[in-house]
């Protein structure tokens, strides 16, 4: 079968901040088919969409307590079958999240669970009994403090590696694994595009071995998934995988092996971060290891026995030209850049909504303007150990969740045309100026580059399947690289920096795409601040 989501470019859509249709302040999936339209525009093949089941939404919807209904505040299930169809007719295929290393703590199998130990229901979750009075060991969950939490009715800690409304599901369990199965099929009979597979890698997990990712029967669960969901249907599925290394993002994407399409990994979210510590134990960045990162990823995957996707920015991570580049005087040209660099590797590409029209991080002032959980409950712990106040707001606005979160930036009206009332979370005050209103009216708008960078990848199979070879002999700030397909090459270069930069080759070049007036020659020039540019080498 021929592999779509190798030729497409994945959009991202958040849904609780793209588009309010009823005036709720939160996005809606009305919401999302009014803007099919823009997105057609933009070029996008498939949307994945966050979290819209049923939920509390003490994770914004990654705390699910009924995988087959609509959370009320999003729609109801018509909106969502009318949502695919709607998007068909616009050539766009929905993705939706798959998340199932854990649930709601009130879904339905969690509140039977609880009822006791000889309960049908106690054995999907991860129940043990109390070492020394205490918890069993010393796992931590992501969002703060012990990975356990004791249960008084039957004497029990219960596994999160989220929050603590977030029971970890046990995937030994076979009876459990079968219902996932089923309930991902019912998803698949609507005819989906395929699924975003939150924390997949924490499946196998065996937390009496202290092992949370890449258990040894993770690999075994996913092969066993794929032959009773989506092996034999024309979708794509990647999988979200923080600890993955190249050799593992090849066990993944292995045709031959029947898991998943592809992974999201995340190296370099780490390269800010100090060795050893949490996300938000800040050192500087460094444009040279940034390079090695992307580089690795190109060269260090075979792509003709596996497959790897390509992206910036989502809804855990701050926005790219915040973190990386210039999100000031440089704005436009950096967020040009790294859509460039990016779009021209090889992979499927993922855009984040608001990505394509340069939307920036958002700092607040106090934790009452923080919605998170993870940043709120990390704020709650280091203010209890000591911590300078200061230190972690900034924190916060450097790597905190909902600098991406923000609603989207349609135009320069109330609330930046996302809704009537106050949203949710309240809009960055920077709409004004950076909306999409203004990014269509203007030829040379970021948008238009991520436009022309899918149009690219839809025409032209060097994009999709040329090698990847590294132009060597160039500074730390300079990422130059070649694509190559039988007899066709093109190079890509990039500033990376702020600063001006030396570039010296002896090939001739046709100008395809760029952000700077086009160049005919590349001897020996100066790149300007994030100047990137795509061109053909002809003989
Ligand atoms: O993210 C997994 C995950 O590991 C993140 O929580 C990560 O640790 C953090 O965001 C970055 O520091 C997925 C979802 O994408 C995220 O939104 C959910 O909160 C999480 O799983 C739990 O479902
Ligand atoms: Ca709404």
């Amino acid at each position: 079968m021929a592999s779509w989501w190798k030729n497409a470019v994945v959009y991202q859509v958040y849904p609780k901040s793209f588009q309010d249709s009823n005036g709720d302040g939160i996005g809606d999936l009305q919401g999302i088919i009014s803007r099919l339209d823009y997105l057609e525009k933009l070029g996008i093949d498939a949307i994945w969409l966050s979290p819209v089941y049923q939920s509390p939404g003490v994770d914004n919807g990654y705390d699910i307590s009924d995988y087959e209904a609509i959370d009320p505040q999003y729609g109801t299930m018509a909106d969502m079958d009318e949502l695919i169809s709607k998007a068909k007719e616009h050539h766009i295929k929905i993705v939706m999240d798959l998340v199932v290393n854990h649930t709601s703590d009130q879904h339905k199998w969690f509140v039977e669970a609880k009822k006791g130990k000889d309960n049908q229901y106690r054995d999907y979750y991860i129940w043990r009994d109390p070492v020394d009075e205490h918890e069993p060991n010393d796992l931590k969950s992501a969002f703060s403090g012990s990975a356990w939490k004791y249960d008084e009715r039957s004497g029990q800690y219960y596994l999160h590696f989220f929050a603590d409304q977030q029971p970890d599901l046990n995937w030994q369990n076979t009876e459990l694994r079968q219902k996932i199965y089923n309930m991902m099929n019912f998803w698949l009979d609507k005819g989906i595009g395929g699924f975003r597979m939150d924390v997949i890698e924490l499946i196998g997990k065996d937390p009496d071995k202290n092992i949370r990712e890449n258990g040894p029967m993770l690999h075994p669960y996913l092969q066993e998934m794929n032959k009773a969901t989506f092996g034999k249907r024309d979708v794509m599925t990647v999988g979200e995988t923080w600890n993955a290394t190249p050799k593992i993002a090849e066990e993944y994407s292995d045709p031959d092996r029947h898991e998943l399409s592809m992974v999201f990994q995340f190296e370099n979210q780490s390269l800010d971060q100090q060795p050893g510590k949490e996300k938000w134990d800040l050192k500087p960045l460094d444009l040279g290891e940034l390079k090695k990162v992307l580089v690795k990823w190109q060269t260090k995957i075979d792509f003709d026995h596996a497959w790897n996707s390509l992206f910036w920015e989502n809804h855990d991570i701050p926005r790219v030209i915040s973190r990386w580049g210039n999100d000031q005087e440089y704005r436009v040209q950096c967020a040009k850049m790294f859509a460039i660099i990016l779009h021209m590797m090889h992979g499927t590409p993922y855009i984040f909504n608001g990505e394509e029209i340069g939307m920036t991080n958002c700092p607040v002032k106090n934790i009452d303007e923080v919605e998170d959980i993870e940043s709120i409950n990390m704020y709650n712990e280091r203010l209890a150990e000591g911590y300078d106040e200061e230190e972690l707001i900034h924190a916060i606005n450097v790597k905190g969740r909902d600098n991406a979160r923000r609603p989207m930036q349609w135009n320069d009206e109330k609330n930046a045309g996302f809704s009537e009332v106050d949203p949710w979370l309240s809009v960055n005050p920077n709409y004004k100026d950076i909306n999409v209103e203004n990014a269509l009216a203007d030829p040379n708008s970021i948008f238009y580059t991520y436009q022309k960078l899918i149009k690219l990848r839809h025409e032209n199979p060097i994009v999709v399947d040329g090698d990847f070879s590294l132009v060597s002999n160039t500074q730390d700030a300079v990422l130059a690289y070649y694509r190559i397909l039988n007899d066709k090459k093109w190079l890509v270069v990039a500033n990376l920096s702020n600063e001006e930069q030396n570039f010296v080759s002896n090939d001739q070049i046709e100008t395809i795409l760029s952000n700077y007036p086009e160049r005919n020659n590349v001897q020996n020039i100066t790149l300007k601040p994030y100047e990137a540019f795509i061109s053909k080498v002809i003989e």
